[in-house]
């Protein structure tokens, strides 16, 4: 692997608003051993406070790999305690991507597998290239999805179909990956990236604060009861009331011109 001190996760703006996260552990296929998960999470905590920031995408730099999952070769030498530890880290930081306040792609244009697949389940989108392969290979190494795989993905592609792809462990292709949900682009015609800075740059016209509201009201309100979700909905929509750019929303409507928002 790449040797201490070089970034394996590099963090960059973008395009404006938008920041891209790549993925950068080419020898090992980016797959997250200690120092990778540190850098992950480092760039997480850094996009927290980026306050304007309205989309972020995460890719692979390396060809025809997303992530390859958790680092195998250190996991080998790792004690039962620290094996835990690790696997409670990469789900707790799988998580803190889950809740970033801005919306999140990931642009996946080669394998995804294990705990690389369970990274993009942790975006709100995944847009694919025809490069895609999507798998979930942990029992047939005597484990289970342990950052999230087991939880999310029958969210996102229904109980029998998750089940089924993750007692077989089966690779799936880019274009049965849009058939069941997983993906939600398949980009044929334009790189992986160009769909995924399309999205992003659709995504990126609105309002920041009202899109993380919007990510927050969805994101509770479907782990709740309906009449619990209109709460979460009313709460957040209390928090976009008292901003600048709900007024900017209305000036630029009226003046027809595009609104400038400042996020706040
Ligand atoms: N961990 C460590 N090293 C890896 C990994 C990995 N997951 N994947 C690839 N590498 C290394 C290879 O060992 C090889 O190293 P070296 O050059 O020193 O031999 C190098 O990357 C290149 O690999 P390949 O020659 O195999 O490259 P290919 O392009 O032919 O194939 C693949 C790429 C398809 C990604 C292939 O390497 C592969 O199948 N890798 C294993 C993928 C896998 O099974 N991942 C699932 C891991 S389980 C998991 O993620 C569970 C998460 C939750 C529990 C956490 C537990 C700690």
């Amino acid at each position: 692997g790449l040797s201490t001190g070089q970034l394996q996760v590099a963090l960059e703006p973008l395009d404006g608003s938008i920041f891209m996260l790549t993925l950068n552990r080419p020898d090992a296929r980016n797959a997250i051993g200690r120092q990778f998960l540190r850098e992950l999470k480092e760039s997480l905590d850094n996009l927290v406070q980026e306050r304007s920031t309205r989309c972020v995408i995460i890719k692979s730099s390396v060809s025809r790999v997303f992530c390859a999952g958790a680092d195998l070769k250190e996991r080998a030498n790792m004690t039962r305690q620290e094996a835990s530890a690790f696997v409670r880290d990469l789900r707790g930081t799988f998580s803190a991507l889950e809740a970033l306040p801005m919306p999140t792609i990931a642009c996946v244009d080669g394998y995804a597998l294990g705990g690389g697949a369970e990274l993009a389940l942790a975006c709100d989108f995944r847009v694919c290239g025809t490069g895609a392969q999507f798998a979930f290979p942990e029992t047939r190494l005597g484990i289970i999805p342990g950052a999230g795989g087991t939880q999310r993905l029958p969210r996102v592609v229904g109980t029998p179909r998750a089940k089924e792809l993750i007692y077989t462990g089966r690779r799936i292709s880019a274009q049965e990956a849009l058939d069941i949900g997983l993906a939600d682009h398949l980009a044929d015609s334009v790189s992986a990236e160009d769909r995924a800075l399309r999205l992003a740059r659709d995504i990126a016209q609105g309002g920041p604060v009202a899109l993380r509201m919007a990510k927050q009201a969805i994101g509770l309100g479907m782990e709740v009861d309906l009449a619990s979700g209109l709460l979460v909905e009313e709460a957040c929509y209390a928090q976009v009331i008292p901003t600048q750019d709900r007024l900017e929303g209305l000036k630029a409507f009226a003046e027809k011109r595009p609104p400038v928002f400042k996020g706040e």
